[in-house]
C-alpha cells in the first residue's frame, strides 16, 4: 500500500478537507502501525541505557526519516496543498530531559538501534517535565510543560512492578516510546510512572506538595531540592526508576531462560552520571532474593554495570544522607553498608574511597566506581582531568576501569531532519553513503575550491537565517536581518558555560557603537537556555541579558548594528531551527569545566565556525579541523586548575586593572540598566563578578573580545569563511554517536 492510502486509512476524510492536526494524529497512527510491522531487535546480549533524562525531541519528523518516508510523505502531502513542517509543528515536544546529557541519551538510542544493537532506555515519564520556560519584566518563571495533553507516540503497557518506598508498595505503570533505527530495527524506551500522579496538586508556578509521593512522584524532574522534602523526593524517583529497571531486566533474563549467574554475559547496564545510581545496590538485594551471597550477587553486579561520569562540578556529585535513604529505602541500607564494610576492608587507609563518608553521607559515585567494570568520561581532556584530578584517588586503585568515550550526535535528527537542504546537497555531491558512514563527509573537501558548490553551500545557511528570522519575528517579536552575522549561544544557563561573558560583549560592543565604531555587518546574538529555578545568578544572567537586548534593540543608532535575541523555552525544537542559521557558535566555558559539550558538534556539523575555549571536545574539534578553521582562545585547563589550586585568581585586580573592563562591568548597574532592571538582581552580579567570579570571567574577557573582533572581520572574506564551514561539515564524521557507539560495544558492552 502506498503511503498516501495508509494515510487515508487513519483520516476519516480526504486529506484536503483535513486541518494539520487532523493529519498529525492520522499519522502518528500510521507511523505506529508502520512500526509493528518491524522486527524488534534482539541478540544474545543487550544492553540497559539507564538515564534520569531522555531529551528524544519531537517524535514524528524523526520516526518518517528513520522509516526512509519522509520524503515521500511530504510529497503526498504537498499535492494536497499541506505541509509536512506545519503538521510536525504540531506536535508537542516531549520533556523528558534538562540538557547535554539527556540529549546524548536520545543520540544513543538512535545509534544503538541503528547499528542494530538491541539496546532499550529506561527512565521515569515526566508528566510536566523539567518545566516550561517564560519571561516576564525581563526575568525566567516557571510553567508546567504540558506535554502529555495532546496525542504522543508512547504506548502504554501491561507491565507493572511492585515497587517499594517508604514501607509501601507503589505498582507501576510501563510506558513505551518505540525507538526505530535508521533503516533498522526497533528498541524501546521503557518510561515508568503512576497511576495516582494528580496533575492538579500544581499550584502557583511549578510548586506542589512534596509529600504526597502517590501524586507527585512523576511530575516534574528535577524538582527542587532545596529542603529536606525535595531532597526526599528526589531520592523516591531515583529508586522508582532503578527499582523498575532492576525487576524489568530481571524479568527479561528469566524469560530468555538465562541463569542470573551469569548476568553479565548477556547484560550491560550503563549508569548515564549518578542519578541512577541505586541500581546497584538494588539489583544486588534482588540477586540475594535469588540466593545468591551478596559478594557473589555485588561480583555480578560489578561485572555488569558501566557509569558514565558527565561533569566535574563538585556540586553535580551526588551525596544523599544516609538517613534520608533509611526513611525511604530502608531495604537498601544493609547492602549499602555492605558495600561500604567491603570497600573499607580493601582499602582501609583511604577515606576518599569510601562510600559512605564520616558525615555519614553516601557518595552515589563511589558506589559505582566501586562496583562498575568501567568509568568513563565524554571528551579526551575530560577523561583525562578525571583520572589526573578529580578522581585521582579512584584511578590509582582501578587503573584498567577508566577509559575515554568522546560524546557523539545522531547525524539523523541534527542534519537529516533540521537541515534538509544541506543534506540534500551533500547527497547530490558524495552520496548516499555518508547517511551510514558519517566519516565519508570528508570527500566534500575535494570541493574545496569549486566556487559553484561554496555558493550553494552560502546560499543553504542564508535560507536557514531567513526562516530563522521569520520564526524569531513570529515568536519573540524581533526582527533580525538575515544578512547580519547570527553569533550563538544556546546551553543550559551556568556561570561556568559564561554566558555572561557574552553578555560583558555586548556591553563592550554597545558602547563602541555609541562611541561611533560602527562594525562593518550587522550582528545579530542569539542566547537561548534554561536556569534550574533554585539558580540565583543564573537567573541574574538571563535577566541581563534579556534587559541589554532592550537597550540594544531599541536604541535607534544601536540596533542598526546590533540585535540581541533570547529564546524563550529554548529546547530541541528550537536547536533545530537556530542551529542551521548560526555563523558563530559560541562555546565558551571555562577551560576545564565543559566535560564535552554536544551542541559545539551541531553547529560543526551544520557549517558553523567555533569561537570557544580548549574545553572539552572543542579540543577534538581544533584537532581536526586545525587552528585555521576554529577561534580557540583563553586560558588553557591547566592554567586554570592551577589557579584554582593556588587559589591566585582575583577578579578585583581583573578590574581594577583594566579600564575596559571596569567601565563595561560597570554598565550593569548603570543608570540606564537600572531603569528598566531589577536593582538587586543586576547589583548581586556585578557585585559576584568583581568580587568571587569564581567561573573566572574577567580572565578571559579581553581576549575573548580581541578574538572575536578577528572573527568578524575574517567573515568579510566570504570566500574563506565558506571554505572554514566546508572544512568543519567534511570533519565532523568523527563526532557521529554511531562512531561513539560503535566504541562503547567494543570496550565496555560487547554485543555480538
Ligand atoms: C546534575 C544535577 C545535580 C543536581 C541536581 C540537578 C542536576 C541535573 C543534572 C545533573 C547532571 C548534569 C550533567 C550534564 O548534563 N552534563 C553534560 O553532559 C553532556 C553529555 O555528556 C556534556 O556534553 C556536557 O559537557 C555536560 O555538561
Amino acid at each position: 500500500m502506498n503511503i498516501e492510502n495508509k494515510l487515508l486509512k487513519y483520516l476519516d476524510k480526504p486529506i484536503e478537507e483535513a486541518d494539520d492536526l487532523e493529519i498529525y494524529n492520522a499519522c502518528v497512527d500510521m507511523v505506529k502501525s508502520i512500526i509493528d510491522k518491524k522486527e524488534r531487535i534482539v541478540s544474545d546480549k543487550k544492553v540497559y541505557y539507564i538515564s534520569a533524562e531522555f531529551l528524544v525531541g519531537k517524535q514524528l519528523g524523526k520516526n518518517l526519516i528513520n522509516l526512509g518516508l519522509y520524503d515521500e510523505l511530504e510529497k503526498v502531502l504537498k499535492k494536497h496543498n499541506k505541509s509536512l513542517y506545519e503538521i510536525e509543528a504540531k506536535e508537542k515536544e516531549p520533556s523528558l530531559g534538562n540538557g547535554g546529557l539527556g540529549r546524548l541519551a536520545a543520540c544513543f538510542l538512535d545509534s544503538i538501534a541503528t547499528l542494530n544493537m538491541s539496546g532499550d532506555g529506561i527512565g521515569l515519564n515526566y508528566h510536566f517535565g523539567l518545566f516550561k520556560q517564560v519571561f516576564r519584566k525581563h526575568k525566567q518563571y516557571e510553567t508546567p510543560d504540558e506535554w502529555l495533553d495532546s496525542k504522543t507516540m508512547l504506548r502504554e503497557t501491561k507491565v507493572s512492578f511492585p515497587v517499594e518506598l517508604a514501607h509501601r508498595t507503589y505498582n507501576s505503570i510501563m510506558y513505551d516510546l518505540d525507538v526505530v533505527g535508521y533503516d533498522a530495527g526497533v528498541n524501546k524506551l521503557h518510561l515508568f510512572d503512576l497511576s495516582t500522579i494528580d496533575e492538579d496538586i500544581v499550584k502557583k508556578g511549578i510548586s506542589f506538595n512534596k509529600k504526597a509521593i502517590e501524586k507527585n512522584l512523576t511530575l516534574f524532574l528535577y524538582p527542587d531540592d532545596s529542603d529536606r522534602e525535595g531532597q526526599l523526593l528526589r531520592i523516591y524517583q531515583q529508586y522508582f526508576m532503578v527499582s523498575n529497571a532492576a525487576q524489568l531486566i530481571l524479568k527479561e533474563e528469566k524469560e530468555k531462560g538465562h541463569d542470573l549467574h551469569d548476568l553479565a554475559n548477556y547484560v550491560s547496564i550503563q549508569i548515564n552520571d549518578t542519578h541512577p545510581s541505586l541500581i546497584i545496590p538494588e539489583l544486588i538485594r534482588l540477586l540475594m532474593k535469588e540466593d545468591m551471597t551478596i559478594k557473589e550477587a555485588a561480583a555480578i553486579v560489578a561485572n555488569t554495570c558501566a557509569y558514565t561520569n558527565h561533569t566535574i562540578l563538585a556540586e553535580a556529585l551526588e551525596k544523599w544522607p544516609l538517613e534520608y535513604l533509611e526513611e525511604v529505602v530502608p531495604q537498601l541500607i544493609p547492602i549499602i553498608q555492605g558495600l561500604d564494610y567491603a570497600v573499607y576492608n580493601a582499602f582501609p587507609n583511604n577515606a576518599t574511597l569510601s562510600i559512605i563518608d564520616n558525615d555519614r553521607k553516601v557518595h552515589m559515585a563511589n558506589m559505582d566506581m566501586h562496583f562498575s567494570k568501567s568509568i568513563n568520561g565524554v571528551a579526551a581532556l575530560h577523561t583525562e582531568i578525571l583520572k589526573n584530578q578529580e578522581l585521582r584517588d579512584f584511578y590509582h586503585v582501578y587503573p584498567h576501569k577508566f577509559n575515554n568515550k568522546t560524546n557523539g550526535i545522531t547525524f539523523r535528527r541534527w542534519i537529516m531532519h533540521s537541515n534538509h537542504e544541506l543534506a540534500k546537497l551533500i547527497t547530490e555531491l558524495i552520496g548516499e553513503e555518508w547517511k551510514k558512514d558519517a566519516t565519508q563527509l570528508e570527500r566534500l573537501l575535494w570541493f574545496y575550491d569549486n566556487d559553484e558548490v561554496l555558493n550553494r553551500l552560502d546560499t543553504i545557511k542564508y535560507n536557514n537565517k531567513v526562516r530563522l528570522a521569520e520564526f524569531v519575528l513570529k515568536r519573540e517579536k524581533i526582527k533580525i536581518d538575515p544578512n547580519s552575522i547570527f553569533d550563538v549561544q544556546v546551553k543550559r544557563m551556568h556561570e561556568y558555560k559564561r554566558q555572561q561573558m557574552n553578555a560583558l560583549w555586548l556591553i563592550y560592543k554597545y558602547l563602541k557603537i555609541k562611541n561611533g565604531e560602527y562594525p562593518s555587518r550587522p550582528i545579530t546574538v542569539l542566547f537561548g537556555g534554561k536556569a534550574a529555578p533554585a539558580y540565583y545568578m543564573a537567573k541574574n544572567i538571563i535577566h541581563l541579558i534579556i534587559c541589554l537586548g532592550d537597550i540594544i534593540n531599541n536604541d535607534p543608532e544601536v540596533s542598526k548594528y546590533l540585535k540581541v535575541v533570547f529564546l524563550s523555552n529554548y529546547n530541541i525544537d528550537k536547536a533545530e531551527r537556530v542551529i542551521p542559521a548560526c555563523d558563530i557558535s559560541e562555546q565558551i566555558s571555562l577551560a576545564s569545566k565543559e566535560a564535552s559539550g554536544t551542541g559545539n558538534m551541531k553547529f560543526m556539523l551544520n557549517g558553523a565556525i567555533t569561537l570557544g575555549t580548549a574545553d572539552g571536545a572543542n579540543v577534538e574539534i581544533r584537532d581536526l579541523v586545525g587552528n585555521d578553521n576554529i577561534y580557540i582562545f583563553g586560558k588553557s585547563s591547566d592554567e586554570v586548575i592551577n589557579k584554582y589550586n593556588t587559589n591566585s585568581y582575583h577578579a578585583k585586580e581583573y578590574y581594577e586593572r583594566s579600564e575596559m573592563i571596569h567601565h563595561v562591568v560597570d554598565f550593569i548597574i548603570s543608570k540606564k540598566m537600572l531603569e528598566i532592571g531589577d536593582e538587586e538582581m543586576l547589583k548581586a552580579l556585578h557585585d559576584n563578578l568583581v568580587n568571587k567570579d569564581w567561573f573566572m570571567t574577567l580572565l578571559d574577557f579581553e581576549e575573548y573580545c580581541h578574538v572575536k573582533e578577528n572573527v568578524l572581520n575574517d567573515y568579510e572574506n566570504r570566500s574563506w569563511w565558506i571554505r572554514k564551514s566546508l572544512v568543519n561539515i567534511a570533519k565532523s564524521g568523527y563526532f557521529s554517536s554511531d562512531r561513539t557507539i560503535l566504541d562503547y560495544n567494543n570496550d565496555i558492552w560487547h554485543l555480538r
